[in-house]
């Protein structure tokens, strides 16, 4: 794991010396840090036999902040691979972006298909 933290430690001083004989009884005086990175979500985008590939093109264009060039090459990917990730987001963004592609496909009556799965 790449995020920091802090170590949790013993306190080594005063009536917790070792030197006092007392035996450990070392406290914990930090503790680690609870917040965590939100976790992200991989768009993936799904190939099938009829939708055009310039609507595919539209859509990453349009949806996913692609150039043109860009667009082509995923919109390619998708129909020799069968899937591809088109972008990775939080939670609510993918949704968005599902929601976004799913709606505009259904309202041009092209069975593009737009998944999200856990990265
Ligand atoms: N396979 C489609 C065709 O030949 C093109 C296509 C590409 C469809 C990518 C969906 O996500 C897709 N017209």
């Amino acid at each position: 794991m790449t995020q920091e933290r802090i170590t949790p430690t013993r306190a080594m001083a005063g009536s917790n010396s070792p030197q006092d004989g007392e035996g450990d009884t070392g406290v914990v005086v930090d503790t680690k840090p609870k917040t965590k990175r939100p976790p992200l979500y991989k768009v993936l985008l799904l190939n099938d036999d009829y939708t055009p590939m310039e609507f595919v093109v539209h859509v990453l264009e349009r949806f996913f902040g692609m150039t043109h060039a860009q667009a082509f090459e995923i919109m390619l990917t998708v129909h020799k691979k069968g899937v591809a990730v088109v972008g990775v987001f939080s939670h609510e963004i993918a949704e968005t972006k599902v929601g976004q592609v799913m709606d505009f496909a259904r309202r041009h009556q092209h069975p593009l298909q737009c998944t999200m799965e856990k990265e």
